[in-house]
C-alpha cells in the first residue's frame, strides 16, 4: 500500500549564533537520535525530515556598535528559516523547527504570519520559555539575539528582522501568550509592560495552578479560524528535570505540569507549527533533555494513556 503523504515537515535549523553558550547548533540531531520524528509520526501520520538548513557559521565576535552579538549571520539564519517554513505551509505541511537557539523563531514565526494572513487566519503565538525574550539591542544586557525575538516579532528591532513577514510588526504583543517566565531582565520588564504581553510568570502558575492557567491562556484559540504556533523553548522546563540547555533558571514546570500544558495545547486541535529551541546536547546528560522533549511532543501530537480521558 502506498504511504499517505507527509502532513508534518521536520526543517533542522542548527544554529547558537543568538545565544551566549555554544551547543545548540546539535540540538536538530540530539533530538533524532532521540527519535523525534518517529514518535510524532506514530501519532499524526507520515514526516518528512527535511534535513538541516545551512547557514553562516559562528564566528564568536563580541557585541558590535548598534550592541548586537551576530546580526548579519542572524539575519542570514532567519531568512533561510523564512523560507523554509513558509514553503512548507504552502504545501500544506505542519513545520516543526529543530531547533537551534531561540533567535530562529523571527524567521518561523514571520513566516507563519505571512501565511496566516494570505490564508485568512488568525495567528496566535504560545511561547513556553523562562523568558520574555522581549529585549532589544539598546537595553540587553548581552547583544545576544536569543533574548529579543519577541521584541523582533513585535517591531521592535532592525529592520531585517522585524520586516521578515512582509508587514510590521509581524505579530500583534494581543496575540501572544508566554507561559513560565521567571527571568526578565530590569528594562526588558518595561518593554513587557507597555506592550501588554499577556505574561503567565510562575508566580501566576504556583498560585492559580497550571490547569486553570492553561484554560486561561487557550481560552478561544479552539476556534476553527486560529493557528496555534508553539515557541517551545527548552528552558522552561526546571533544571532539575531538563539540564540541556545554556540559560537555565531555577523554579521551572515540573514534569507532570509540562506535560499537563502539552496536553491542554493538543485539546485546542489547533496547532499549526512549532518552534523546538535551546535545547543543546554539549550540557546535557546523555541526552536526557532531548528524550524528555520528546516525551512531552508526544502529549502535544495527542498521546494520552487511555482513550480521551478529559476529565471534567
Ligand atoms: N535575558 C537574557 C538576555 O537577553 C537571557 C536570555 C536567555 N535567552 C534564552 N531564550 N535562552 O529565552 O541575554
Ligand atoms: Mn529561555
Ligand atoms: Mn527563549
Ligand atoms: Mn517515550
Amino acid at each position: 500500500a502506498e504511504e499517505p503523504p507527509a502532513r508534518i515537515a521536520l526543517i533542522g535549523v542548527p544554529t547558537d549564533i543568538g545565544a551566549g553558550t555554544r551547543g545548540t547548533g546539535m540540538g536538530p540531531d540530539a533530538l533524532r537520535v532521540a527519535r523525534l520524528g518517529e514518535a510524532i509520526a506514530q501519532l499524526a501520520g507520515p514526516v518528512l525530515d527535511l534535513g538541516n538548513l545551512a547557514g553562516p557559521a559562528n564566528p564568536q565576535r563580541p557585541r558590535d556598535g548598534g550592541g548586537f552579538r551576530h546580526l548579519d549571520e542572524c539575519v542570514q539564519w532567519n531568512q533561510g528559516v523564512h523560507d523554509a517554513v513558509h514553503a512548507q505551509l504552502q504545501a500544506g505541511r505542519m513545520p516543526v523547527m529543530l531547533g537551534g537557539d531561540h533567535s530562529l523563531a523571527i524567521g518561523s514565526i514571520s513566516a507563519v504570519a505571512r501565511h496566516c494572513r494570505a490564508a485568512g487566519k488568525q495567528l496566535r503565538v504560545v511561547w513556553l520559555d523562562a523568558h520574555a525574550d522581549f529585549n532589544t539591542a539598546s537595553i540587553s544586557p548581552t547583544g545576544n539575539i536569543h533574548g529579543m525575538p519577541v521584541a523582533c516579532l513585535c517591531g521592535h528591532g532592525p529592520a531585517e528582522l522585524t520586516g521578515l513577514a512582509g508587514h510590521v510588526p509581524a505579530l500583534a504583543p494581543a496575540d501572544i501568550r508566554q507561559i513560565g517566565i521567571r527571568s526578565v531582565d530590569e528594562e526588558e520588564k518595561r518593554m513587557v509592560n507597555e506592550l501588554g504581553v499577556e505574561v503567565f510568570d510562575m508566580r501566576f502558575i504556583d498560585e492559580t495552578g497550571m490547569r486553570a492557567t492553561l484554560q486561561q491562556a487557550l481560552r478561544g484559540l479552539e476556534d476553527p479560524g486560529i493557528h496555534l504556533h508553539l515557541s517551545f523553548d527548552v528552558d522552561f522546563l526546571d533544571p532539575e528535570i531538563a539540564p540541556g540547555t545554556g540559560t537555565t533558571v531555577r523554579g521551572g514546570p515540573t514534569y507532570r505540569e509540562a506535560q499537563l500544558c502539552m496536553e491542554m495545547i493538543a485539546d485546542t486541535g489547533r496547532l499549526g507549527s512549532l518552534d523546538i529551541v535551546e535545547l543543546n546536547p554539549a550540557l546535557d546528560v546523555r541526552n536526557q533533555t532531548a528524550g524528555l522533549v520528546v516525551d512531552l511532543v508526544e502529549s502535544l501530537f495527542g498521546k494520552s494513556t487511555l482513550v480521551r480521558n478529559r476529565g471534567t
